[in-house]
């Protein structure tokens, strides 16, 4: 298993293009041995995120909070003591803006937690000035969907209507009662919102959000209302900071995620997350380039610009190594595949060096593995890590210094997009000849350049001929050999051609 690597030389493609990475902070770096990772930690593994070529990160959520994974916030205009002082913060962001590394932090607006003062105050009494500021219902008004069971891709609550124990008087609450959801037919709940927005745009100086369930805004049976919001959402953050970027979570197929790009321009491909993972498990080779095509040209119908952010896993879903049977060269192929598609790619933490985990979700978020555990002063402790440990995964010191790496493999694979921008920003293309069943095939084509791109999600060699034009390549995975317009490919091997 060899790899190579032809173009090098810096880029500058984000937000388009570039790799954003996804950390939670409290299992990344900890830098002051209380065994939550923190704001200086990141700081000090600043430069390994330029190493390994991401031009962005996201954090996960970082206000206060009750609870560890902290996507429900008591306060919007704090960070977590548990993480450092907002000075640490923005040392933070002065240190990866020295760096050319953008800052996107998740902002999570659909609902507060309900230790938030605002919901302590809204609960007190139906006259209180906060009450409007969630949904109260009184309880014979809503018999029928007390005990309904409502299960979606990003929930699995069976209730929505909460007893706060106080009477005749139920709040909403999509995802679970501990989330009282916001109501945003409320103006004053909205300019509460935009209010936040600029304090971290324009005091703090982050340089985006991740939107949080941003289809559940409003309910699901006012889709409409929920693409206006995020149109009026942009454009008074554009007010304060015209080039602030948008990422959203409309956890959906595409004809659900699209009519929301005008609102926001930047949204998560989950279609590729789960297209990606039946093609390498069913070995179907051109199931997610048509996919792909299909949900491009569907977004292009919306609107011409838009930012379709790709990933091969995040921190709701079983880790990627994991979900692809734990076979090396399958996970090694997935990351090429991300990484040669079209797309600006996500990259969550721990992925470079194949970290493990199941639900719950506790354990697809621990801690990174920076070396061998004796000598890993900085390695989180908050959890008994159950999945990714020194006996199944291999740390990132010990990976540097082996070619053959996950972690080689993707700094290699990254500077190979960074650097090429045909990769980066090329259109896709398939192919009109037809290719051997486990075979994906496509083109990355800008101006003059065009790249061939093959992977084989098979066990099984196979040999084919490759259309004219292409005829050197420019990086290997696994066994493959060209020789004239024959290409022969081992099992799950990749091959990139000029
Ligand atoms: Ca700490
Ligand atoms: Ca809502």
């Amino acid at each position: 298993m060899e790899e190579e690597v032809a173009f090098k030389g810096p880029q500058n493609y984000w937000p388009q293009a570039g790799v954003t990475y996804e950390i939670f902070v409290q299992s990344f770096y900890d830098s002051n041995g209380d065994g939550i990772g923190d704001f200086n930690g990141v700081i000090e593994k600043l430069d390994y995120v330029s190493e390994l070529g991401a031009e962005a990160i996201w954090f996960m959520p970082i206000m206060e909070s009750p609870t560890y994974h902290k996507y429900d916030v008591t306060d919007y205009k704090s960070v977590h003591p548990d993480y450092g002082s907002m000075e640490d913060f923005k040392r933070l962001l002065e240190e990866a803006h020295k760096r050319d590394i953008k800052i996107v932090i998740d902002m999570i607006i659909n609902h507060t937690s309900n230790q938030h003062p605002w919901f302590l105050e809204s609960k007190k009494s139906r006259d209180n000035p906060y009450r409007d500021y969630y949904v109260w219902a009184q309880k014979d008004t809503i018999a029928d969907f007390l005990d309904k069971k409502v299960i979606t891709l990003d929930s699995d609550n069976i209730r929505q209507w909460h007893d706060p124990g106080l009477g005749e008087d139920y709040y909403y609450g999509f995802f679970w009662g501990g989330m009282p959801d916001l109501n945003f037919d409320n103006p004053k709940v909205r300019e509460e919102i935009y209010e936040i927005g600029r304090f971290w745009l324009e005091e703090v100086g982050v340089d985006g959000f991740r939107l949080d369930a941003a289809k559940h805004i409003f309910p699901d049976d006012r889709p409409l209302d929920n693409h206006e919001f995020w149109k009026e959402f942009r454009a008074k953050m554009e007010e304060i900071k015209p080039d602030v970027y948008l990422v959203g979570e409309v956890y959906d197929k595409k004809e659900v995620v699209a009519p929301y790009l005008p609102g926001l321009p930047a949204l998560f491909n989950f279609d590729f997350h789960y297209t990606l993972l039946d093609a390498l498990n069913n070995q179907d080779g051109m199931l997610l380039p048509k996919k792909q095509k299909e949900i491009l040209d569907f977004y292009q119908g919306i609107t011409p610009s838009f930012i379709d952010a790709t990933i091969s896993s995040n921190h709701d879903q079983p880790r990627l190594l994991n979900e692809l049977g734990s076979d090396p060269a399958v996970y090694k192929q997935a990351s090429t595949v991300l990484l040669t598609m079209p797309g600006a790619p996500y990259l969550y933490y721990g992925e470079e060096i194949g970290m493990l985990g199941l639900k719950p979700d506790e354990n697809i978020r621990e801690p990174f593995l920076w070396d061998v555990e004796e000598k890993d002063t900085g390695r989180a402790t908050w959890i008994d890590a159950e999945y990714s440990t020194d006996e199944t995964v291999t740390p990132l010191e010990v990976q540097k210094n082996d070619p053959n790496s996950y972690f080689n493999h993707y700094k290699n694979l990254i500077a190979l997009r960074n650097s090429t921008p045909a990769l980066a920003i090329g259109d896709l293309e398939l192919f009109e000849q037809s290719f051997p069943e486990s075979v994906m095939a496509y083109s990355r084509n800008l101006e003059n350049t065009s790249l061939a791109i093959f992977h084989n999600l098979g066990k099984e060699e196979v040999v084919l001929n490759i259309p004219e034009g292409y005829v050197e390549s420019i990086f290997k995975l696994g066994n493959t050999k060209l020789e004239g317009s024959s290409l022969t490919l081992g099992p799950n091997s990749s091959i990139v051609l000029n």
